[in-house]
Parts: C-alpha cells; structure tokens; sequence
C-alpha cells in the first residue's frame, strides 16, 4: 500500500482536521480520529501482501478449534480457558515482510507459527498464502486483561470471523458490544454458527435463520453466514474459500481502513456541525474599534490636541503683545497632562494616568462589540464553534485597559514643534513690532528735541508721511493684520494635526482591536475551515 494514494490523502485530511478540532470539539471524538489516522497510516506503511485475520468470539465457541481447522493443525490449544489464553496466537502463511506487522500487532514470537516453515505442499494452504491468523482471547473473559486484547485486536485486523455458538449466538454482549457498532464495517466481517453438528440437521436452517435475523437487526444484513462444525470439519471448506477469496483480492486491508476513517471522520463531522466557512466582517471589526477609541478616550485626545495647536500656532502667529498676554491661559493638553515629553514627540508615560477614566458606558459598548464580533463570527456554526469563538474573543481582555493606554501612549501625536509657516510669521511679527518700536523711539526723539527747542532734522518722507509715523503706525497695523490674517491659517493647521492625531491614534486602536480580539477570533474560523476541508478529504 503506497502513500500518496487516494487513502493516503483521507488520512491526511483526517489527520489535518482532528489537530484543528483538539480543544474545540469534543475530546472523545477529536482523539478517535486522531487514533484512527494513525492507526491507518501504520497499516498503510505495513505489509500489502498479508491480510490479518482475527477469529473472534465467546468462550467455548470454539474459536480455537476453527483456527485449528483452518490451519490444518492442531496449534491452538483447545478447551483451554482463562488465564492461560490472555494471548492471542498467530499463524502465518508467507513469510516474507509479515514480521513488521506482526510486531506491530504485538504479538511476540513465541505465539507465531509460520506455516510455510513446515514445508506444506498442500493446494488449500497456497490459496491462504498471506494470511495472518489470530486466535483471539475470549470476549466475554471475566479478565479485564482479555477484553482488552480483544478490543485492541479487533481495532488492528484486516477481517473479522466472529465465532458464535448454539447456545449464546443471541448474547447481547457479542450484539451490543461488537456486532452493532461495528455494522460500518460489514465489508471486512464473517460470521460463522460453529458446533453446528450439535443441533439436529431439521433444527440448524431454523437457528440459521434466527442468526440472520439478529445480524439484520445489528446492521449487518450482508456478511457472509458459515454453518461449521471446527470439530468435524463440517463447512470448513466453505469458510476457508471465504477467507482465501478475501487474501487473494488483498483488498481487505483497504476496505477495514476505509470504514475507520468513514466512521471515525463521520463522528467528528457529526461534532463540527454543517456550518459553511465564515470569515469576519470588516464592518464588524470597524465597529469594535470606534468602542475601543472612545474607550481609550481618542476623541477628548484628538480635541486637546486641535485647541493646543490652535493655541501654540496662534501664539507664535498672533501680534506678540496679544500672545504674551495669552500666556495667562492653560495649554488643554498640559491641562490633560498630555505634555510633550522631553524628547518633544512622544507624549510621556505620565499622560496615561491622567487620561479620562474609561466609564462603565465604554466598557459595556466594549464588551458589547466584542460580543456582537464574536456571534456575527460564528453564525450558522456548530454550538461548539459557537462556543469555541466566543472564548477566543474574550480570552486576551484581560489586561485590555493597559494595552490601550500603552498604545496610546505611545503614538506620535505629531504636534511637537509648531508649523514653519507660524515660525516665520513669528519671526515677522518681532521685525513689526521692532519696526514699530523704532518709529515711536524716533517720533519720541523727534517729541523731546520739540520740547528741548532743539533744531531738528529735516524728517525724511515717503508719499508725504514721514518714515517714523510709517513704522510705527505701519508695524503695528501690519501686525494686526498679519495676525488676524493668520487665524484661518491657525484652525486649518489645528484640524489638520487633530486629523493626523486621530489617525494614527486609530491606527493603534486598530492594532490592539487585531491583536486582541480579532486575530484569536480568526485563528478559530480557520481551524474552522481547516476541519471541514479535512473531513471533506476524509470523507471523500
Ligand atoms: N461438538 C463440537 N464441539 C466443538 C466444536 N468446536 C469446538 N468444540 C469444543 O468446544 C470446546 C471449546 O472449543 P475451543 O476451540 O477451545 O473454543 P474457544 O474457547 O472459543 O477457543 C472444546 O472442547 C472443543 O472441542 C464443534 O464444532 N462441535
Ligand atoms: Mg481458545
């Protein structure tokens, strides 16, 4: 059996989809298919050319004597009962490459024989060539140890004989435990009516009948139904044709894989749910981060920072003797202790403390987006999806407050230095105000000599005004108007560092609302999505 195979591929895919399930699903049938896939890649890598048989049943049934009848020798003890048949013995037609497997179904080597050993020419024992043949303890053993063999056996064989008997072929422990679960796997079963030679010859089509009715009711209505005496070799022909047929077509091994992965990957198909993939909305997600911005206070930080430039730009801007006067009012962002830290860019460690508390308000809306994000994310999916998305979306909450404040903090608001533009303005306002200045100094110089009786000299004049009267009047008007000019230029400047703030305060927002509840949120509609596509291999 090659890998890469049609099989090889549903292994995978069963594979692939119980690791995506572990923790979401349920544990029983995330671990059976877990189990099953490995199982079937084992068998898979093993031996092609030999079909485990295992011959199964109750006590005294005589699963013993039918392996002995099968393998034309008497290698199984018969009649012998717990504890000495723990053990299940292994008859071996062909060697070559069978000790692989036979390790693997843990069989030690002193309960092998291996028939072609016993250089037998004998047509019957050519057509079993590549069997394994267990004989199996008994199922109903009050030893836990036998059951438990048993169970392990049944999981690893390639075809099942179940050995029922006259007297307890209606047993409900053979029915409920093993026949009925097992009806998925029909293909890989025979079941055979042993010690025939003890029920009348009128009697056995009657009993036979009844037999089939109980393996109808176990959802097994097509498996082969052999009538033997392993004592008196009557049928054993019969069966052992059934059982070469089976080797010959090697298909067996196939078959039983087959039908693990259907049912293993049917449970788990039955635990996910038949919701379709589901991807989150970006709508939902936008949502989630206009309740985490106002959480995180953005919209009282974008509107410090409007009025502090409007502020500062209209300081440096304004006619100085105004500015200096307005001194006197407090910076809103100093007032928020959003100051700039000693770097001049980023706001300091300080700030978080005196952001605006979060209020129940904003966390409730929080809490409501995340939530609303969570069940928009998983509608339409099984209740475990369900559940498993919600605890993603709230699983890294903890500590959310902090993460905000942090990431606020740490976002370059931009407003550190003022705009060139209210640089140079400022450095014009002062050449005004010099201006100005000069004028009165020389109109008072011009005043005093006046007074003094002084010659003066002649004032030089330009259009007809004398130059000082121009500078002062001119610098101070200019000033007026330079600022007044300004102040368009000032809100436009402060509406556009309030943008650029809001910006990349929201670019953090964004950051945290992915990190914390949209990447976890994610991860679990892909594992999702990973497990329908791996079912759907499986499956296929
Ligand atoms: N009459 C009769 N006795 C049988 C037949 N098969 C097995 N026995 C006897 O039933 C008893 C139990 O058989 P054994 O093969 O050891 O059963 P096991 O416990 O299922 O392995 C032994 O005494 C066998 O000789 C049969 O077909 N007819
Ligand atoms: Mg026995």
């Amino acid at each position: 059996m090659t890998r890469g195979t049609d099989i090889g591929a549903r292994i995978e895919g069963l594979a692939a989809a119980s690791t995506a399930a572990r923790g979401r699903l349920d544990d029983a049938a995330v671990e059976e298919a877990d189990v099953v896939a490995g199982r079937a890649a084992d068998r898979l890598r093993l031996s092609a050319d030999h079909t485990v048989v295992a011959i199964a049943g109750a006590t005294g049934s005589g699963k013993s004597s039918t392996f002995n009848a099968l393998v034309g020798l008497e290698l199984s003890s018969v009649g012998v009962r717990r504890p000495t048949t723990s053990w299940a013995t292994a008859c071996v037609w062909g060697t070559q490459g069978a000790d692989e497997l036979l390790a693997w179904l843990g069989v030690p080597s002193r309960h092998q024989t291996r028939r072609d050993s016993m250089l037998d020419t004998r047509r019957e024992d050519n057509a079993l060539d590549g069997v394994v043949l267990l004989d199996l303890p008994d199922h109903d053993s009050t030893e836990v140890a036998h059951h438990l063999e048993v169970d392990r056996l049944v999981q690893l064989a390639d075809l099942l004989v179940w050995v029922l008997d006259p007297q307890k072929y209606a047993d409900a422990a053979i029915h409920e435990r093993y026949l009925a679960p097992m009806h998925s796997h029909a293909g890989v079963t025979v079941v055979v009516l042993n010690h025939i030679d003890t029920v009348p010859e009128d009697r056995r089509q009657s009993m036979l009948d009844d037999v089939r009715r109980l393996l109808d009711a176990d959802g097994l209505p097509q498996v082969p139904l052999f009538a033997i005496s392993a004592r008196h070799g009557l049928g054993v022909d019969a069966l052992r044709a059934e059982v070469a047929k089976r080797v010959s077509d090697k298909k067996s091994a196939r078959t039983r894989l087959d039908a693990d992965l259907k049912l293993a990957a049917e449970k788990l198909a039955a635990a996910n749910g038949d919701g379709k993939p589901r991807e989150l909305s970006d709508q939902r997600v936008r949502k989630l981060e206009e309740a985490l911005a106002d959480a995180a206070g953005v919209p009282t930080i974008v509107d410090a920072v409007e009025r502090s430039t409007r502020i500062r730009a209209g300081r440096a801007s304004g006619w100085p003797v105004v500015s200096w006067l307005s001194r006197l009012r407090r910076d809103p962002l100093k007032k928020l202790h959003l100051d700039l830290g000693a770097a001049g860019k980023q706001l300091t460690g300080k700030s978080r403390n005196s952001l605006p508390a979060t209020t129940p308000v904003q966390r409730a809306r929080v809490d409501t987006e995340v939530r609303a994000l969570a069940d928009h994310a998983s509608e339409g999916l099984g209740k475990s999806w369900v559940e498993a998305v919600r605890r993603a979306s709230t699983s890294r909450l903890d500590d959310l407050g902090d993460r905000l404040d942090a990431a606020m903090a740490e976002t370059d608001l931009g407003i550190a230095r003022i705009p060139v533009w209210a640089g140079i303005v400022r450095v014009l306002q002062w050449l005004l105000i010099l201006t100005a200045i000069g004028g009165a100094g020389w109109l008072a110089t011009l005043a005093v000599m006046d007074f003094l009786e002084l010659e003066k000299p002649t004032t030089p004049k330009v259009g007809g005004f004398p130059i000082p009267t121009l500078m002062l009047l001119g610098g101070v008007a200019l000033g007026v108007l330079l600022a007044l000019g300004c102040r368009l230029l000032v809100r436009a400047t402060a509406r556009r560092r309030a943008a650029s703030a809001d910006k990349r305060l929201r670019a953090a927002v964004h950051e945290v609302a992915i990190e914390r509840v949209v990447t976890p949120v994610r991860t679990e509609l892909e594992a999702h999505t990973a497990v329908r596509k791996g079912l759907t291999l499986a499956l296929r």
